[in-house]
């Protein structure tokens, strides 16, 4: 059974699931009755000095894959609507580059600000780490909170952590948009 996180538990994959290679992350979302919300899924690979190394390490609808081919986004999904994974993004750790220490896994609400919308409007949110090889979920994180006045959540992220690779239940709520983390990454 898979483990299952609060906000900002911490699971090692790197001692827990020392087989594990490749990781389907899944993100999973529902828009509450009576809305009409558009989520997206970003990430952010950075390196050891809180930035990414070059501009296709953040990895989103219009950058599909990382330089160095390690993280993959499936693709975008407009509606959210369905039980299960809404947005997926592929990860194959022994392709990473070793310049990366944090992945960030966030979820924005495509023109947020011009349509007045927040995660308030959002229910039944998670996201779930996934061995590819096993088809066995490892961990899950089932955001509870509510966000009333976020306009993006950073859901989860991996750090390294001493050569380990850890998963955090993040659950980070900002108003910055899309660009407030651009601005601070790139
Ligand atoms: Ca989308
Ligand atoms: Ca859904």
């Amino acid at each position: 059974m898979a483990i299952s996180l609060q906000k900002g538990g911490r699971f090692n994959l790197s001692k827990k699931e020392p087989s594990l290679k490749k990781i389907f992350i899944g993100l999973g979302w529902d828009v509450k009755p009576g809305h009409t919300l558009d989520l997206d899924a970003s990430v952010f690979m950075l390196g050891a000095g809180g930035k990414i190394p070059q501009d296709e390490y953040f990895v989103f609808y219009n950058n599909l894959k990382s330089p160095d081919g390690a993280v993959q986004h499936t693709g975008d999904n407009r509606t959210g609507v369905g039980d299960g994974d809404d947005e997926v993004i592929m990860a194959y750790l022994p392709m990473l580059s070793e310049d990366i220490v944090d992945i960030l896994m966030i979820i924005t609400i495509h023109d947020a600000a011009s349509k007045r919308q927040n995660f308030s409007m959002i229910q039944n949110a998670y996201i779930r780490l996934v061995d590819v090889e096993s088809n066995r979920e490892i961990v899950r994180y089932d955001l509870a909170q509510d966000y009333p006045t976020s306009t993006e959540v950073e859901f989860g992220r991996l750090t390294k952590v001493n050569g380990e690779w850890e998963f955090v239940a993040s659950g980070t709520g900002t108003q910055t948009g899309l660009q407030g983390y651009v601005d601070k990454y790139a």
